[in-house]
């Protein structure tokens, strides 16, 4: 575990995750009962308000490229707990690694399909505390998509024991989940690969219809991988920041980054 010891303005960390429904809800549904305390819909993230220990972790991020792969021998010796950003070519992976590590170009993105060619991996630490988490851009599958993507991937959903979690990306406004989605998601069954699916673009959207959207797309991805997927799916948007908060989150609790617990009363620090 990266146990991390924050400073003296101790926030309660907001909570890691949410479904679906309640991070569409939060990010593209709410109504604001109160303008100064509700963020806007769909403010960029600087314009959001930093909250919890997972704004805190990612104000203070330093993430860096760390290399290229297509073979074990070439990421055996990064050991850091990792994620890995998967899904159809130009569904917005490397957008939305980018988006995530608030970087504006660490990952290559293209309006032309099938820019990310190999695994490549970033690394994730902040000055809040110690250790790093490793990050995965993976090439896209389906259409423009590399021929030898499956052996290489294979090996690596196979092989990859620091691999914690795959967010399965699904673009929102195509919703339901095309064939290579279903056989993505029967390797991760068989390599028994905890996954998340991500719902991304979702500024294409009426924010009306992304509940019924989202709840298709978990329909579908559980009957093909009822083990491996998780019940709750999140929505983003790259574009305009909405649901990075939540993913955020999430990369920081199935990477077990704490913020650790305060210290007992009375005890000097
Ligand atoms: N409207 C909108 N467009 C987006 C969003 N995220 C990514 N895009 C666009 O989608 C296109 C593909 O984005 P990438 O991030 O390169 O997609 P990818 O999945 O990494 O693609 P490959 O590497 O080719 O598999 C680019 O033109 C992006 O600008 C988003 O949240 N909203
Ligand atoms: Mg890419």
């Amino acid at each position: 575990m990266l146990l991390c010891t924050p400073g003296a303005a101790r926030r309660a960390a907001a909570p890691a995750i949410s479904a679906c429904q309640r991070a569409c809800r939060s990010t593209h549904t709410q109504a604001p009962s109160s303008p100064s305390a509700v963020t806007p819909a769909d403010a960029p993230p600087s314009a959001r308000p930093a909250g919890g220990f997972a704004a805190r972790y990612f104000a203070q991020r330093d993430a860096r490229f760390l290399r290229t792969a297509v073979k074990p021998d070439q990421y055996a010796h990064i050991r850091h707990p990792e994620v890995t950003f998967a899904g159809r070519s130009n569904v917005g992976k490397s957008s939305l690694i980018n988006a995530v590590l608030r970087s504006q170009a660490l990952a290559r993105t293209s309006r032309k399909p099938g820019r990310t060619a190999t695994l490549n991996f970033f690394t994730l630490s902040s000055k809040l505390c110690p250790g790093s988490v490793s990050v995965v851009d993976m090439p896209g599958y389906g259409f423009r998509s590399r021929g030898e993507w499956g052996h290489f991937v294979m090996e690596y959903l196979a092989s990859r024991r620091e691999l914690q979690r795959v967010f399965m990306l699904v673009e929102a406004k195509v919703g339901e989940l095309k064939a290579t989605d279903k056989s993505f998601l029967g390797l991760v069954e068989k390599y028994g690969v905890s996954t998340q699916i991500v719902l991304t673009k979702t500024d294409k959207l009426k924010r009306a219809d992304l509940d019924a959207i989202a709840a298709a797309a978990m329909r579908e991805a559980a009957a093909v991988a009822p083990s491996a997927v998780l019940p709750r799916a999140i929505c983003c948007s790259s574009r305009t920041g909405a649901g990075i908060d939540t993913l955020q989150a999430e990369i920081l609790r199935v990477c077990r980054v704490r913020s650790a617990p305060p210290p007992p009363p009375g005890k000097d620090i």
